[in-house]
C-alpha cells in the first residue's frame, strides 16, 4: 500500500509538508481531513492520528504525527536532495535550531491572528477589539524581529544560500494572517525578499494553489461552521470560564481577567504550609472550594516522615559544636 498523507490545507504545518511533497514529486496520496467539520475527532481518523490533529502520515501500518517528525521522515525515506535537511553538520543545526524555537514563537503568534479574526466575529457577533488586535499585533512583531535578526541575519535562507525545510514551515505559518486580510510581511522589505526567494525556490503557483482554501474567506463563514465545531473553537479565544492554569493564551488579555482572582487564590494556596499537610484524598483538604481540586492533586502523596516535619526537639539533637559566631552547627 502506498504512503497516505492526512491534511487540511488551512493548517499551516499541513501546507508546509504539502509543498515539500509535491515540489519533489514524491509518491503520496492526499487525504483530505475537514478540521472545520471536526473530521478530525472521527473515530476513522484517531485510527490514524490519535492526537486528532493534521497532518499525519501513513505508511503501510506504520502511523505518524507531527509535522516535523513526517517532513523528517519523508526527506529520509526518499533522499530528497540534501539542502532540504543539510548533512553539514552547521547547517542542519540551523535547522533544528528553527524548528525548536517556531512552535512558541512565529506559529504561537502568526496562528493566534488568524484564530481572533476569524472566531471572533463569528462567536461573539463582534469584531476584534481594537487594543486586543494591536497586542496581537505587537506580540507577532516582537517574533518576527526575532526572526530576521536572529535566524535570517543576512542570508538568503535560514540554512544558508539554499532552502530547507524549516523555510518551508515558517512561510506557511507567516502567510497564515493573511487568510484574514493581516499582512504581516507589509512594511518588511527583509522579510518579503526572503518569501520572495522561498516562494521562487519550491514554486509560487505550488504554493499558491495550497494556499486557494485558506485564501478564500466564505470558507470561515459561520454556516459553514457545524456548532459543536464552533463550541470547541471557543477555548482558543478563552472564551470559556477556565482558570490561567489551563489557559493556553495570554493570562492579561481581557477575555481572562475575570477568571484571574480564583486563579491567584489557587497559586496562593499553593503554597502555604498550613495546606500541605492535609493529603490529596482528604476531603476536608478541598478548602478553596471549586478549584481545590487542583490545589491538591498537583501534589504527590507522601510517605510517612517524608514532607513537613515539626522542628526537631531539643532531645533529639546532638550537642552544639563549639563556633566563633555562636550560631551553632548540630553534630549528625
Ligand atoms: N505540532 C503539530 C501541530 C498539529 C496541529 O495542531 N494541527 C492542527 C491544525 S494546524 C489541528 O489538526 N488541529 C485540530 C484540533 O485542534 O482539533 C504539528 O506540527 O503537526
Amino acid at each position: 500500500m502506498g504512503l497516505e498523507l492526512y491534511l487540511d490545507l488551512l493548517s499551516q504545518p499541513c501546507r508546509a509538508v504539502y509543498i515539500f511533497a509535491r515540489s519533489n514529486n514524491l509518491p503520496l496520496e492526499f487525504k483530505q481531513v475537514e478540521l472545520l467539520k471536526g473530521q478530525q475527532k472521527t473515530e476513522e481518523f484517531r485510527k490514524v492520528n490519535l492526537l486528532m490533529t493534521v497532518p499525519a502520515l501513513k505508511d503501510g501500518a506504520f502511523t505518524l504525527a507531527e509535522s516535523i517528525a513526517i517532513l523528517l521522515y519523508l526527506a529520509r525515506k526518499f533522499k530528497t536532495p540534501d539542502h532540504w535537511y543539510p548533512a553539514d553538520l552547521q547547517k542542519r543545526a540551523r535547522v533544528d535550531e528553527y524548528l525548536s524555537w517556531q512552535h512558541t514563537s512565529i506559529r504561537a503568534k502568526a496562528s493566534t491572528i488568524l484564530l481572533h479574526k476569524m472566531l471572533m466575529p463569528i462567536l461573539t457577533g463582534k469584531p476584534v477589539p481594537a487594543e486586543k488586535m494591536q497586542s496581537l499585533t505587537e506580540d507577532l512583531n516582537v517574533v518576527l524581529n526575532q526572526f530576521e535578526e536572529k535566524f535570517l541575519e543576512d542570508k538568503p535562507f535560514i540554512a544558508g544560500t539554499e532552502v530547507s525545510l524549516a523555510d518551508l514551515l515558517a512561510l506557511e505559518e507567516l502567510v497564515e494572517p493573511l487568510g484574514v486580510g493581516h499582512d504581516p510581511f507589509e512594511g518588511r522589505p527583509k522579510l518579503t525578499e526572503w518569501r520572495r526567494r522561498v516562494e521562487g525556490a519550491v514554486g509560487k503557483q505550488l504554493c499558491q494553489e495550497a494556499r486557494q482554501v485558506l485564501l478564500n474567506p466564505s470558507n470561515f463563514s459561520a454556516d459553514k461552521i457545524p456548532p459543536e465545531v464552533l463550541e470547541g473553537l471557543k477555548k482558543y479565544l478563552n472564551l470559556y470560564p477556565l482558570p490561567l492554569v489551563f489557559s493556553r493564551r495570554s493570562p492579561l488579555s481581557e477575555e481572562t481577567v475575570p477568571f484571574f482572582t480564583p486563579t491567584l487564590n489557587v497559586l496562593i494556596n499553593i503554597g502555604p504550609p498550613k495546606q500541605r499537610t492535609t493529603l490529596p484524598h482528604d476531603p476536608s483538604s478541598h478548602q478553596d472550594g471549586h478549584w481545590g481540586w487542583r490545589t491538591t492533586s498537583r501534589r504527590r502523596r507522601r510517605c510517612p516522615g517524608e514532607g513537613p516535619q515539626p522542628p526537631p526537639s531539643r532531645a533529639r539533637l546532638g550537642p552544639r559544636l563549639p563556633t566563633r559566631g555562636g550560631s551553632g552547627r548540630r553534630r549528625q
